[in-house]
């Protein structure tokens, strides 16, 4: 028998050991036991991390829908699968059970095949977060297509990039979102992204807003009349193991975003396995998790770590401050929420507000609380603690990436003592380690460095699409034989990790990460623009802020320095979307830089956070004198 649930902390210490001693033996009992395949794999695992090569499960064939959907429909066909809570709390809650879920996708893969999207294709979506988004995901993993979902707050140059790099036939969008008391036409940015997307064939438009919009004759269509005629039974198409499921761009320290490639089987298990034990997940629970399906932790854990288990999924299309600021209570609260998974930022933002937002409303039911997304500080920890889990329910700090696929350090609830800012310890199968900036290894307890991991896991990235040679750049160059994540970590006395942040050039800005070079790239564009550099600085709610220092060319010196920063933050707003716009902008006239031309971004950072004290050797420098006069106008 595996030990697929794991209930108390002796038994997580026996069961690590076990899947460190024999990983592919661990997870091909975890495979076999727990999952519905359509032939067995020849090999658990073949590995080669310096081509890099990582193959689970190989040869074996699956579909996942089966295993999020078909599988359910005899046991809990009536239960709810997905619970989607509207922005407007006056709308009514919508409960999709499983046999209506399996319907809709059925109906949905059905309407992709129709319109000519076969195995392999790839299909972006950029939708709001209604029951469609989580729908078109399974309708193209039901036909073997290839899903890449652009989070919707992106703007229509960011979403082009994305569409033109995976060459994407089809998008599927609505009319438009609600965001709180706010509307954003989607359309209108979807159709000028087209512009300059040649390999796009289709669009399909949902219904959310009812707004006046225009649909381009043999390009787009709504969907609801095309789901209507559809029929609601559609055979899955069965895939191999490593063939891909979908891709998922994140930034990196070059301009382009990085479209990380998962494939099927190991995702499915991994993402499965880490739901279940990482929340405790039992039959009778709902869950929330309030992040956007846009992002990783929605893939892996609104829609197919809690579908794989039979779960009940909340999809929540609002935000945390509509109609006011009680509004995430009131849904735990109105639904039974019993475990709820939300960042660090929307903690803070909460614990601002009055506490009376909290406390009209009943959170008895709440059992396992969860972050993700940055360090969470100590006060916003103890906040969540003491407001919303009356000290009462554990808090599982999971740490993880786009990369990883599912969380890799994070507490067991009920099992792991819980430590504030502290992740803890490595989920079964997680072979992390810490390195010295010379490769090697740092053994023992309470010593600090660069975070690593030894050894495959199944939901790892494959690749980043179309350039594999940057995946082993990034990834798997600074130490040999290892996964690089570009964050540093310290182990403590007992063994418990925590993470400090990045050590490479992204900045965490309210849970999203951004790219120091693509917000250059953009800032660099305003033609009065000579050069720039962008750092984050600490911020209450945010976590970190954008500083950024610019240098104006010569024609731009005349310009009025309010009205350029105005100019500034609009064109990243274009380029990237409002996320990304720079809290303080400071005009200088040089920027530190290395004798090989490199910005010393770690002295810039120091000087935006007031940290002055110790600004390191700036003798290096090929124009020392310019760091003193940066201080001397900061703003
Ligand atoms: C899941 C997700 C990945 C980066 C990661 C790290 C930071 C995520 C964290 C955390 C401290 C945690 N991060 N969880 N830092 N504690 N619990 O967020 O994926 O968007 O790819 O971000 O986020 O720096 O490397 P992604």
């Amino acid at each position: 028998m595996s030990n697929y649930h794991i209930k108390h902390l002796e038994e997580y210490f026996q069961v690590y050991r076990r899947s460190v001693r024999n990983p592919e033996n661990f997870w091909e009992e975890i495979a076999e036991e727990h999952f519905l395949w359509r032939k067995k794999w020849n090999n658990v695992l073949e590995w080669d991390f310096s081509k890099p090569e990582v193959k689970w499960f190989s040869g074996a064939q699956l579909n996942i829908t089966e295993n999020c959907i078909d599988r359910h429909l005899h046991v809990r066909g009536n239960k709810t699968a997905i619970l989607f809570e509207p922005n407007n709390p006056d709308e009514a809650a919508e409960h999709i059970s499983y046999l209506e879920l399996h319907k809709r996708v059925s109906k949905f893969a059905n309407v992709l095949k129709d319109k000519g999207i076969k195995k392999g294709d790839r299909v972006v979506i950029y939708l709001p977060m209604i029951p469609e988004l989580a729908i078109s995901l399974l309708a193209c993993a039901r036909i073997g297509a290839v899903h890449s979902v652009v989070f919707a707050g992106f703007s229509a140059s960011a979403l082009a990039t994305r569409i033109q790099d995976c060459e994407a036939k089809m998008v599927i969008t609505s009319d438009g979102s609600y965001r709180g008391a706010k509307t954003i036409d989607l359309k209108g940015i979807v159709d000028e992204a087209l512009e300059d997307c040649p390999t796009v064939e289709k669009v399909l438009v949902a219904k959310r807003i009812h707004s006046d919009i225009k649909l381009k004759e043999n390009r787009d269509e709504w969907l609801q009349p095309l789901l209507d005629e559809a029929y609601g039974d559609c055979v899955p198409e069965i895939v191999d193991s490593e063939d891909p499921l979908f891709i998922l761009y994140t930034s990196g320290s070059t301009g382009k975003p990085k479209g990380m490639m998962h494939t099927t089987g190991g995702y499915m298990v991994y993402s499965a396995y880490s739901f279940k034990n990482v929340f405790q997940y039992r039959e009778e629970d709902v869950y929330w998790c309030t992040a956007d399906i846009g992002w990783i932790t929605g893939h892996s854990y609104i829609v197919y770590g809690p579908l794989a288990n039979g779960a009940t999924t909340v999809m929540f299309e609002g935000v945390p401050s509509y109609p006011d600021y009680g509004r995430f209570w009131e849904i735990v609260q109105k639904h039974k929420v019993t475990q709820f998974y939300t960042a660090p930022t929307a903690i803070r933002a909460l614990a601002k507000e009055n506490i009376d937002f909290v406390t009209k409303y009943d959170l008895s039911s709440l059992k396992v609380l969860g972050t993700v997304g940055e360090p969470i500080n100590e006060e916003a920890w103890h906040w969540y603690n003491d407001h919303v889990g009356e000290k009462n329910c554990p808090i599982v700090d999971t740490w993880w990436q786009t990369e990883t696929g599912g969380i890799m350090i994070s507490p067991i609830p009920f099992s792991t003592p819980t430590k504030p800012t502290y992740a803890t310890l490595p989920l079964p199968g997680i072979q992390p380690a810490l390195m010295d900036e010379n490769g090697k290894e740092i053994k023992g307890n309470q010593v600090d460095g660069r975070l690593c991991i030894k050894y495959p896991w199944p939901s790892m990235a494959r690749t980043i699409w179309g350039n594999h040679q940057r995946y082993k750049d990034t990834y798997f160059s600074a130490f040999e034989n290892m996964y690089f994540t570009g964050d540093g970590a310290l182990r403590d006395e007992v063994g418990y990790y925590r993470i400090t942040g990045r050590v490479d050039d992204v900045i965490i800005v309210s849970g999203h990460n951004l790219g120091t070079a693509p917000i250059e790239d953009a800032i660099n564009e305003h033609p009065a623009v000579a050069e720039s550099a962008i750092v984050g600085f600490p911020h209450d709610i945010k976590g970190n802020a954008l500083y950024g220092f610019v240098i104006l060319k010569e024609t731009g010196e005349s310009r009025d320095r309010n009205n350029l920063r105005n100019e500034i933050n609009q064109q990243i707003s274009d380029k990237i979307g409002p996320i990304a716009k720079l809290n303080k902008i400071q005009f200088v006239t040089g920027l530190p830089k290395t004798r090989s031309g490199k910005i010393m971004r770690r002295i810039l950072r120091k000087i935006a956070s007031n940290d002055l004290s110790n600004l390191g050797d700036t003798s290096t420098l090929l124009n020392p004198e310019v760091v003193d006069q940066i201080i001397k106008e900061k703003l």
